[in-house]
């Protein structure tokens, strides 16, 4: 892997934008059949398409949100992440926000709230969301704080602001450490990156609040881990189908149903795979197989997206791609000084 630092810090933000703005295509679809998501990308090289055809959604705006915040307080501080969520929902609500997450967005822009967090804990009766809205938007964490315990922690605090459910905020823990160890190109040795993510998490559900939550929705003792191995044990197979995919792994709204499922499909995708163009790059792949999935599309390739543009790169990423996509070339520019953060954090400023 040849990407330089710089180049993969980019290729994180944007490819998360990419995804997103392409998946919106087919997000909510019961089956989407290959060649309907060749014809879509293909359509991407169409010169005669103007910049920023395909608008981004909440997956985006609320990223852009997290990225300003980190960048004008030099770190996590929740009030700024808050406001800025509350912003951004009043000025552009039609964005495919979440149902319920909507009631968290206006009560966060109220001047007379003394706990930005106390929203998120009143959603569904007090249980909290376990939507995957607080892990489509966590990638810029894992780009701003060098320490592994930082970044769980702050995409921990992050998503909380809107999702209290333990199944929620996890799922964004998730996705943070595996943009993370992508990131230090942990995805050379895939088999070790699934075994860091397991242990990893192994130790996040273990509080009492996790395990809790589990016992309460009736799901596994540790949620994720055990999609991990799941997904370890889809990854041993010399061939899978995508129905298998979606029923071991799901495709839907619920972090759990979403985060394993993405970062599956950078996993089988690292190689070259018989139902997909040969001349695609692994990214490409990526997105084309997230796609395929269908369900929660825009939200399985924009979290896809940042794990595999951690890995590969900008350079990888087609103009034409990037072209198409609103917020993808601010995406790099915003990265760029993330990075940047990142460096200073890491040098002890
Ligand atoms: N909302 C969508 N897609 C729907 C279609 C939008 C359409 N294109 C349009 O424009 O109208 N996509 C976006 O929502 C997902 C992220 O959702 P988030 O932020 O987690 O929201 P919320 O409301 O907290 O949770 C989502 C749904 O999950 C169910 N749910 C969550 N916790 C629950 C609980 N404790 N008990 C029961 N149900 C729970 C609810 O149905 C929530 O509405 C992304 O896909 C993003 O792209
Ligand atoms: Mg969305
Ligand atoms: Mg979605």
């Amino acid at each position: 892997r040849q990407a330089s630092s710089l180049a993969v810090w980019c290729g994180a933000l944007v490819g998360a934008v990419l995804g997103d703005c392409v998946g919106g295509e087919f997000e909510g679809a019961e089956e989407v059949p290959m060649e309907n998501v060749l014809r879509h990308l293909n359509g991407l090289d169409d010169e005669t398409k103007g910049d920023g055809t395909l608008e981004y959604s909440d997956d985006t705006a609320m990223a852009r949100c997290v990225v300003q915040s980190l960048l004008t307080r030099a770190g996590f501080d929740e009030q700024d992440m808050a406001r800025r969520f509350a912003k951004e929902y009043s000025l552009a609500p039609g964005r495919g926000y979440g149902s319920g997450v909507i009631q968290v967005l206006k009560k966060l822009s109220s001047s007379q709230l003394s706990d930005v967090y106390q929203p998120a804990r009143d959603q569904f009766n007090g249980r909290g969301s376990f939507g995957n809205g607080g892990a489509m938007r966590v990638a810029p964490f894992a780009l701003a704080f060098p320490d592994l315990s930082d970044v769980k922690k702050y995409s921990r605090s992050g998503a909380m602001l809107t999702h209290s459910c333990s199944l929620g905020y996890n799922g964004a823990v998730l996705q943070a450490l595996a943009v993370h160890l992508s990131l230090q190109g942990a995805l050379e040795l895939p088999a070790q990156f699934l075994d860091k993510l397991i242990s990893e998490m192994e130790e996040v559900e273990d509080e009492e609040a996790s395990r809790n939550d589990a016992r309460a929705l009736k799901e596994a003792e540790k949620p994720f881990c055990e999609r991990l191995y799941r997904l370890r044990d889809l990854m041993d197979r010399s061939k899978v189908s995508i129905e298998e995919v979606i029923c071991e792994l799901g495709n839907g709204i619920a972090a759990l149903h979403s985060v394993p499922t993405a970062i599956f499909c950078v996993l089988h995708c690292l190689q070259p795979r018989e139902s997909l163009p040969p001349h695609y790059g692994g990214l490409e792949r990526t997105m084309a197989y997230s796609l395929a999935l269908g369900g929660d599309t825009d939200t399985i390739a924009c979290m896809a997206g940042a794990i595999a543009g951690a890995h590969y790169g900008i350079e990888v990423i087609p103009e034409a791609w990037m072209k198409c996509c609103e917020g993808a070339k601010e995406a790099e520019v915003t990265a760029q000084r993330l990075h940047a953060l990142y460096h200073q954090r890491a040098q002890g400023g």
